[in-house]
């Protein structure tokens, strides 16, 4: 029996990368996946270039303030539509679905619940600026040390999830969780195993990415506090993991 796959797209403002997005999903992935697009409130025609296109999506009605909303709409989406993987890319086109089974694979042969595509490992394509690379270095020893499992691209939101981390995500976990970094500490806490894959990135061709200076300031402030919120809440993550 094949999985159900579904690969969501996070789209806010991407009126000029959205619709060559849909098509390389369409003419390049390497995976069958049904395809949806989750926007996150957009002021531009992003939107109305995917209804266009034709493609199933669900439209936020205010701004979540950031990517991890459409994140948690899509687990929950996922696990509605009782989809076996789930599979993030993100709008401005940075992740290829050429590459989508490398994230696909480790979940078929379950060695994985979550795979995250990660630039760093091979060290090929886009490699993101250097302060942004402190960053996840930093903040990734921090993570894999507290989770126990080596994460060396923290912020990739090229990732695949399995059904126990849908589930865990979209029915048992209902706490805020507003940054990938603190997202992956609860995964691991919840006893989900987290593997990383090699991937190569694009670079942004247009737009802006969410870490503008003011986020680049507030990101370890915001990390510090959240990894302690999450430390503190260890052991009723693993009790409500046992319900999986
Ligand atoms: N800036 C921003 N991007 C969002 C939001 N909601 C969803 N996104 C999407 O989240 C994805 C990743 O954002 P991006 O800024 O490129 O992050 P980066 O690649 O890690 O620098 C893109 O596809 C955006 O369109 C939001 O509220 N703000
Ligand atoms: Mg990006």
């Amino acid at each position: 029996m094949s999985a159900k796959i579904v690969t969501i797209i996070s789209n806010f403002n991407e009126q000029r990368e959205i619709l060559n997005c849909i098509r390389a999903f369409r003419e390049t992935a390497s995976i069958t996946a049904d395809l949806v697009v989750v926007d996150n409130s957009s002021s531009d025609r992003s939107l109305e270039l995917v209804q266009e296109a034709g493609v199933d999506y669900i439209a936020h009605a205010v701004n979540t303030g950031g990517s991890a909303g459409v994140i948690k709409t899509a687990l929950q989406y996922s696990h509605s539509h009782d989809y076996d993987i789930y599979c993030h890319l993100d709008g401005d086109n940075q992740h290829d679905p050429a590459q989508l089974h490398k994230l696909v694979q480790p979940i078929l042969d379950g060695e994985a619940d979550i795979v995250i595509g990660s630039r760093f490992i091979e060290k090929e394509g886009f490699q993101s600026f250097f302060f942004r690379r402190v960053g996840i270095f930093t903040f990734g020893g921090l993570i894999s040390w507290l989770a126990g499992q080596k994460i060396t691209d923290l912020t990739s939101g090229f990732r695949a999830y399995n059904r126990r981390a849908i589930s865990f995500f979209a029915r048992q976990y209902r706490h805020e969780y507003e940054a990938c970094a603190q997202m992956l500490l609860i995964a691991a806490f919840a006893g989900l195993r987290i593997r990383e894959v090699p991937v190569v990135m694009r670079p942004r061709q247009s737009g802006k990415s969410e870490f503008n200076l003011i986020k680049m300031i507030k990101f370890p402030i915001y990390s510090l506090i959240s990894i302690f919120g999450v430390l503190l809440q260890r052991k009723r993550i693993k009790e409500i993991s046992h319900a999986l």
